[in-house]
């Protein structure tokens, strides 16, 4: 699997170095390369999905996007190094392991950072929003920040249930590449391993791992649930938004008007988005909890206590946006 991966990687870029010339050449007839670790169907694919028929409608046929979902072009870490390159030219992907390239971006991917979903939001939708957007595209990564997109809340989910700190004393849960999460399980009890999402379900059949952590449509979809961690605990530690880039080699090849389009229709993008993710978490939760899968209910205080030092750890550096952030209703 992971060879026909890195193959199909090789060819993108294959692919590309020989189509480079010509898009420098001529703007017309660019297709772009779209990816997501997330399968046909999954909100987000069908957001970008809905904006490529926007943009080739817009555009005349001229700007095409071609969608490579479920990973088939790598895992999140080997897309986004493929989106700085201009292997692939637009990425949907977490907030997460983006923070280990733009280490501004940490300030969201802190757990217990936002209060709720509306929260989230309002913060994302605002001036903080914007200004963190534009961190990424100044930043040295070589990404320009399209836009946001929803990823809801992470909750636990593991073999035995859990309830509190204590019960996770001994367990391995798989977390997102970026040392903040693994450090954030260590808080909250348990041993964060940092690991690929195409990787988990192994990981959970063989042991490897006891649990991990993520949304109620990204939990279905990657069948972890049929691994036997079927206890689905409502921590909501983490509320990550997933971000929508472009490579700034292909940004450069744009005409302002063409970036200004692209921009305009991201926004929808988000915006459709959001109404389809709402939608998938309600569909995802019903369908988990008919596959037997157990949600527990939980008060949450001791997780937001005992991940305390995190924040102060990593929210040193952010202490004023911090505040902004709180501030934000
Ligand atoms: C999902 C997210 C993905 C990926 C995945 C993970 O919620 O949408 O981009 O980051 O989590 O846990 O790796």
């Amino acid at each position: 699997m992971k060879i026909r991966r890195q193959m199909l990687a090789a060819a993108a870029c294959g692919l590309f170095a020989a189509s480079a010339p010509m898009l420098a050449a001529a703007q017309d007839n660019m297709t772009l390369k779209a990816a997501d670790v997330h399968p046909a169907g999954y909100p987000t694919v069908v957001a970008v999905e809905n904006m490529g028929k926007k943009m080739q409608a817009a555009t005349q046929g001229r700007i095409k996007f071609q969608m490579f979902p479920g990973s088939v072009l790598g895992g999140e870490k080997e897309m986004i190094e493929q989106t700085q390159i201009g292997a692939i030219q637009l990425l949907r992907t977490s907030l997460g392991p983006v923070g280990t390239v733009v280490p501004e971006v940490n300030v969201f991917n802190m757990p217990f950072v936002f209060r709720d979903v509306a929260h989230m939001r309002a913060v994302l939708d605002g001036p903080i929003g914007q200004e963190m957007l534009d961190k990424v595209s100044a930043s040295s990564a070589r990404l320009v920040a399209l836009g946001w997109m929803d990823g809801g809340t992470r909750s636990l989910y593991t073999k035995k249930p859990v309830r509190s700190p204590a019960d996770l004393k001994g367990l391995k849960v798989r977390m997102m590449g970026n040392p903040l999460f693994v450090d954030t399980m260590n808080a909250m009890g348990g041993n964060g391993i940092s690991m690929g999402y195409g990787e988990v379900f192994t990981a959970l059949q063989t042991n490897v791992v006891d649990g991990a952590e993520n949304n109620e449509p990204s939990y279905f979809t990657s069948n972890h649930y049929n691994t036997g961690a079927k206890y689905y605990t409502q921590t909501r530690h983490l509320m990550i938004p997933e971000l929508f880039v472009m490579s700034k080699v292909t940004w450069d090849k744009l005409s302002k008007d063409d970036q200004a389009l692209m921009k305009k229709l991201a926004r929808e993008a988000q915006m459709e988005q959001r109404a389809l993710w709402d939608k998938s978490v309600a569909e995802h939760t019903a369908k988990l909890k008919a596959a037997g899968v157990e949600f527990i209910e939980i008060d949450n205080k001791p997780f937001v206590e005992a991940t305390a030092p995190v924040r102060a750890k990593y929210g040193a550096q952010f202490a004023d946006l911090m505040k902004r952030i709180e501030a934000v209703r």
